[in-house]
């Protein structure tokens, strides 16, 4: 990372490794961040101990953490302006959360998490402590860098609002001692939706993969897939979320992948059916898919676990300065 200077901003965000990154975590994540990298102070973080609120195979979790940091990489986010590292590395994250839980965090709020209902489902009394900890966690990955804005979807801006309060709290009790961070979320592309089901995001722990384009699909697979996906009666290629949420959801893909805007798409497609539009779109996605790949295969495992160790002592400081400060206002150091 660029030395860190007082009039960049800090941004902080990162993916969990829980299944293969597909193109909602592009579109409403990743592709904020390399946009972002010139202007901020950048650090993106594979945020494996979020990853294992959900019960994990060992040796897909291995792969998944050398696999997402260089997806990271392929995207665009350069190891020299950024920093790249893996949560579980710096134990000041599992330190600062259990602070939080005692001194901040609420039963109230974890209670109205969205995502741990949506998670948990009808087992809610059967899941594990994390998953409805897990704000607990990502407010604690915030919180320790003096984050100011954390680039994200849609579906993580509850997280970030309890990262505010939280923090709010904190300060309240015990001086100023967390910057109060903000969300971020793109205008389009904040939540792409499934492809067989438009009415529920597309999830990269999706146990039904014919609902998610993966960023390392083939291309011969995401052709399939785009093609098999299910679009709304009539025949018009219209942008209307409440009437058409399968088309517009294809068309945010199109605009997003193609860099194209929808009302232009709209215009060219006018008369056109769904078939044309659909080969349309899987040619655009297998573009974008091939370029990426070839750039993703190009990092080799080294590389990575290279990159991954150098951070770590990079993080590492800024982190234990912030935990330091935090447990002498609380009276434990
Ligand atoms: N469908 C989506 N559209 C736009 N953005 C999305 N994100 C996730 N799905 C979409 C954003 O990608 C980042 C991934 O965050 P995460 O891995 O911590 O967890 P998540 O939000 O729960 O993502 P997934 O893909 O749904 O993972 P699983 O299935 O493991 O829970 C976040 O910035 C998220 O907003």
């Amino acid at each position: 990372m660029e030395k860190k200077t007082e009039t960049k901003k800090t941004i902080f965000s990162g993916i969990q490794p829980s299944g293969n990154l597909n193109i909602g975590n592009y579109i409403g994540a990743i592709s904020q961040w390399v946009s972002m990298q010139e202007k901020y102070n950048c650090i993106f973080s594979v945020v494996d101990y979020h990853a294992i609120t959900v019960k994990q195979n060992p040796e897909e979790l291995k792969q998944h953490i050398l696999e997402i940091t260089k997806i990271y990489l392929a995207a665009g986010i350069d190891p020299e302006k950024s920093v790249i590292f893996q949560q579980s590395a710096i134990s000041a994250h599992t330190e600062l959360a259990w602070i939080l839980n005692c001194y901040g965090a609420r039963i109230a709020d974890l209670n109205k998490m969205t995502q741990f209902k949506d998670k948990a489902g009808k087992n809610q009394e059967s899941v594990s402590v994390g998953l409805y900890d897990y704000p607990v966690l990502m407010a604690a990955d915030i919180l320790l860098y003096d984050t100011e804005l954390v680039p994200v979807g849609e579906d993580q801006k509850q997280h970030v609002e309890l990262a505010r309060d939280i923090a709010k709290r904190f300060n309240n009790d015990y001086g100023n001692i967390f910057t109060i961070p903000q969300a971020v979320i793109r205008k389009e592309g904040a939540r792409i939706m499934s492809l067989l089901e438009p009415s529920k995001k597309m999830s990269k722990s999706d146990s039904n993969q014919n609902n998610c384009i993966a960023l390392l699909d083939t291309p011969e697979a995401a052709r399939k897939k785009i093609m098999r996906a299910v679009t709304d009666s009539g025949t018009d290629i219209e942008y209307d979320l409440e009437n058409k949420p399968a088309l517009s959801n294809l068309l945010t893909i199109y605009a997003q992948l193609g860099n194209r805007e929808i009302p232009r798409l709209v215009k060219d497609y006018r008369g056109k059916g769904y078939g044309e539009f659909k080969k349309d779109l899987a040619d655009v996605v297998v573009k974008f898919l091939t370029e990426f790949q070839t750039k993703y295969n190009k990092i080799s495992d080294k590389e990575v676990q290279k990159i991954l160790a150098n951070n770590q002592k990079i993080v590492e400081a800024i982190a234990n300065k912030k935990l330091t400060e935090v447990k002498r206002a609380i009276g434990i150091s």
